[in-house]
C-alpha cells in the first residue's frame, strides 16, 4: 500500500467514524434491545459475547485455549491463542478490521469466521456492543510478529490502532470494564455464574480448553479450567454425577450427524438414571435453547417411535397391548441435544426456541437410524431402558386411575374446588389472580387484605409431597398438592391444558426467609416437573414481601425490601425512627400485606422464568436425594441459602 491510498483512506475515515458514532449511540440509548438488559444477566451476557469469538476461532480450528480472567474493578479480560483479529486495512471503511469489529454495529459475523454466526434474536450481536456498553476497552493483536494495540471509550476510538511491540506469538487480549451508567443496578459478576456458562460451552465444544479466573481479591483467589474431550457425554456424565443420579446403563449414547450440504450438524448423547424425571438440555449454535424447539421435537418424536418399533419386533410389547408414550420412554432419561446450523431462528418471548424446520427432519433422522442400531447391538442397555419404561407404563396406568377416581370423589362431594380456597368473583382469566400462601396465619391476613374481586387465596397446609420420589400417581393422593391442582383446573402431565387455567396469574407468596425459600423451590419444581406449559407461558410468578418496615412519628412509614433499599431509607431520614424486622408474611396485618405485596398497582412481583424453575429442580433434586454427601457439600457451598432448612 503506497502513501496515496493511506491518505484516501483517511478522508473516508471521516464519513466512517461518524456512521459508527450513530450506531453504537443506538446501543448506548437501548442496551435492552441488544443484550437483554441492563441487570445482571446483561452484565454477564458481555463476557459471552467476547468469548464467543474466540470460541468461533476454535471451532474454525485455530485456537485450543481460551483464559477469562476477572481483574480487580470486576474488569473482564479475554485471551485467545487463534489468529488474532485482522489489523489490516478494511476497503470499504478504510479504517482497519479490528477497529471495524469494535466500533461498527453487527460487524461480528464478518470476521469472526465461524460460519455458523447465528442471525436475529439477542445472539451474536457481538464485540461492537460490548464495546459500546463498557467504560473503556482496549484490544491487542498478536499476529506472530508484531503486537498491535488499540483502545476505546463508551464505544469511541480513544487511541488508533498502533504497533507496541515485537512477538513471536499469535492470539487475541480483549479487556473491558463494563460501564457503571449503563448497569446500574450492579456492575459485580459472580464467579458461579459465568463457571457454568463457561463450562457449557467447553461440554459442547469438545477438546477446547477454558480456563476461568478470579483475581479480584487475592486472598479470595480461584480458578477453573475446563476442557472436555468427551464434548456432550461428558456432559451427561457430569449431570448424573453433580445430581447424585444412578444410572441403569453403564454407557453414555452418543450419536452424531450432518446434513446432506454440511450446512448443519446435530449431536446427541443420552443416558438414563433411576429417577423419574427427565432432563432434556438443547442448544442451537451453543445457545441453551430453554423453550426447546424443532431439535427437541424431532428427538422425542423419534425416540418415542424407534422404542415402540423395537419392542414391536422383539415382542416386549405384546399383541393388543398399548404403545409406550413419550413420557414413558424419556422417564429417567438424561439428554443434552446440540445442533450447529447457519441462519439459525429463534422464536418465543425470551429467544429461547429453535424454530429451522429441517433440524426437526435432521434431528429425527439421526435417532430413527442410529438409536435402533444401538439397542440391537447391546441387549443389556436395552432391557434395562425397556423395564424402566414399562414400568413407568404402568405407573401411567396407575395414575390415571388415580386422577378418575380423584375426579369422582371431587364429584361426589360437590362444589369441585378445595375447601379452603377462597376464591375471587371474576372468571376473566385476564384479571383473575391466585395467591399460594404457606402458612395459616398469612393466609388469613391474605384473605383480609386481597382484592376478592380478581384475588383467590389459597394457603398450602398438609405433609408435602417428596416430588423428588413421587410419579404422577402419588400427586394425585397428596394432600398438599390436590387443591392446587382442583384450584388451577389445567390438570397436570401430558394433559395439560391452559384454556381451562382458571387464573392467569399463579403468585407464590411465602416468608423472605429459609423456610419460604423452601417453599418456593418446591412450588417451582412441581410447576416444572407436572405444568411446564404454565412456568413457559409465564404464569407463575413470586411475590416480593417487604423485609424491613421503617416508621418515623405517628403517620410516616416505608417499606424496604432489601437491606439496600432499608439503609437508603435510613440515611434519608432525620431524627428518630423504628425499625421493624418482618420475620414472616404473618406479621403483616391485612392492610398492610395489600399494600406492600398485593396491590397490583405499587407491589413488584418477580415473573418465573424457566431458567428459575429449572435451577429450582436441580436444587432439589440434590436436596430430596438419597445421597448424604452431594446434599452436605451442597448445603455447604450454598449455607446462606439454605440455614436451618429443616430437611
Ligand atoms: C478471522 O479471520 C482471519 C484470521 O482471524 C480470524 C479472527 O478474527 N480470529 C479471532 C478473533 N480470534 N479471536 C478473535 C477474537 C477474540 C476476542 C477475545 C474478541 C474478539 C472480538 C475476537
Amino acid at each position: 500500500m503506497d502513501n496515496n491510498d493511506i491518505a484516501q483512506t483517511n478522508q473516508e475515515y471521516g464519513a466512517a467514524e461518524i456512521q459508527v458514532l450513530e450506531g453504537l449511540e443506538a446501543v448506548r440509548k437501548r442496551p435492552g434491545m441488544y443484550i437483554g438488559s441492563t441487570g445482571p444477566k446483561g452484565l454477564h451476557h458481555l463476557v459471552y459475547e467476547i468469548v464467543d469469538n474466540s470460541i468461533d476461532e476454535a471451532l474454525a480450528g485455530f485456537c485450543t485455549k481460551i483464559d477469562v480472567e476477572i481483574l480487580p474493578g470486576d474488569i473482564i479480560r479475554v485471551t485467545d491463542n487463534g489468529r488474532g483479529i485482522p489489523v489490516g486495512i478494511q476497503p470499504k471503511l478504510g479504517i482497519p478490521a479490528v477497529t471495524v469489529v469494535f466500533t461498527v454495529l453487527h460487524a461480528g459475523g464478518k470476521f469472526g469466521g465461524g460460519g455458523y454466526k447465528v442471525a436475529g434474536g439477542l445472539h451474536g450481536v457481538g464485540a461492537s456492543v460490548v464495546n459500546a456498553l463498557s467504560e473503556w476497552t482496549e484490544v491487542e493483536v498478536y499476529d506472530g510478529e508484531k503486537i498491535y494495540r488499540q483502545r476505546y471509550e463508551r464505544g469511541a476510538i480513544a487511541s488508533e490502532l498502533e504497533e507496541i511491540g515485537d512477538t513471536n506469538k499469535k492470539g487475541t487480549v480483549v479487556t473491558f470494564k463494563p460501564d457503571p451508567e449503563v448497569f446500574t443496578e450492579t456492575t459485580v459478576y459472580d464467579y458461579d455464574t459465568l463457571s457454568q456458562r463457561l463450562r457449557e460451552q467447553a461440554f459442547l465444544n469438545a477438546g477446547i480448553h477454558i480456563e476461568l479466573s478470579d483475581k479480584r481479591d487475592p486472598d479470595n483467589a480461584q480458578s477453573e479450567n475446563f476442557c472436555y474431550e468427551g464434548g456432550v457425554s461428558s456432559f451427561v456424565d457430569y449431570i448424573h454425577k453433580k445430581r447424585a443420579l444412578d444410572v441403569i446403563h453403564p454407557d453414555i449414547m452418543h450419536f452424531s450427524a450432518k446434513n446432506d450440504d454440511d450446512t448443519a450438524s446435530a449431536e446427541i448423547a443420552m443416558q438414563y438414571n433411576e429417577s423419574y424425571n427427565e432432563l432434556i438440555l438443547s442448544f442451537a449454535n451453543n445457545i441453551h435453547t430453554i423453550d426447546g424447539g424443532t431439535h427437541e421435537e424431532g428427538f422425542k418424536r423419534a425416540l418415542t417411535k424407534v422404542m415402540n418399533e423395537y419392542a414391536r419386533k422383539f415382542n416386549i410389547i405384546k399383541e393388543g397391548e398399548k404403545n409406550l408414550s413419550g413420557e414413558d420412554v424419556r422417564e429417567g432419561l438424561t439428554a443434552i441435544i446440540s445442533v450447529k446450523l447457519k441462519d439459525a431462528q429463534f422464536e418465543s418471548q425470551t429467544k429461547g426456541k429453535l424454530g429451522n424446520t429441517s433440524i426437526r427432519t435432521l434431528v429425527d433422522k439421526l435417532i430413527s437410524e442410529k438409536l435402533e442400531q444401538y439397542l440391537e447391538e447391546n441387549p443389556a442397555t436395552a432391557k434395562a431402558i425397556f423395564e424402566k419404561a414399562i414400568t413407568a407404563a404402568k405407573a401411567r396406568e396407575a395414575a390415571r386411575k388415580a386422577r378418575d377416581f380423584a375426579r369422582r370423589k371431587t364429584a361426589m362431594e360437590g362444589a369441585g374446588l378445595p375447601g379452603k380456597l377462597a376464591d375471587c368473583q371474576s372468571k376473566d382469566v385476564n384479571e383473575t389472580e391466585i395467591y399460594i400462601v404457606e402458612g395459616d396465619s398469612a393466609g388469613g391476613s391474605a384473605k383480609g387484605g386481597r382484592d376478592r374481586r380478581f384475588q383467590a387465596i389459597l394457603p398450602l397446609w398438609g405433609k408435602m409431597l417428596n416430588v423428588e420420589k413421587a410419579r404422577l400417581d402419588k400427586v394425585y393422593g397428596n394432600d398438599k398438592l390436590m387443591p392446587v391442582i382442583t384450584a388451577l383446573g389445567c390438570g397436570i402431565g401430558d394433559e395439560v391444558d391452559l384454556s381451562k387455567l382458571r387464573y392467569g396469574k399463579i403468585i407464590i407468596m411465602a416468608d423472605a426467609d429459609v423456610d419460604g425459600s423452601h417453599i418456593r423451590t418446591l412450588m417451582l419444581t412441581f410447576f416444572f416437573r407436572f405444568m411446564r406449559p404454565l412456568i413457559e407461558e409465564g404464569h407463575v410468578y413470586i411475590a416480593q414481601p417487604p423485609l424491613y418496615r421503617i416508621t418515623k412519628g405517628k403517620n410516616d412509614h416505608y417499606y424496604a425490601y432489601s437491606d439496600k433499599e432499608r439503609d437508603s431509607i435510613m440515611a434519608s431520614l432525620e431524627g428518630k425512627y423504628e425499625i421493624q424486622r418482618y420475620k414472616g408474611l404473618g406479621e403483616m396485618d391485612p392492610q398492610q400485606l395489600w399494600e406492600t405485596t398485593m396491590d397490583p398497582a405499587t407491589r413488584t412481583m418477580l415473573r418465573v422464568e424457566m431458567e428459575d424453575a429449572a435451577a429450582a429442580d436441580e436444587v432439589f433434586t440434590i436436596l430430596m436425594g438419597d445421597k448424604v454427601e452431594p446434599r452436605r457439600e451442597f448445603i455447604e457451598k450454598n449455607a446462606k441459602y439454605v440455614q436451618n432448612l429443616d430437611i
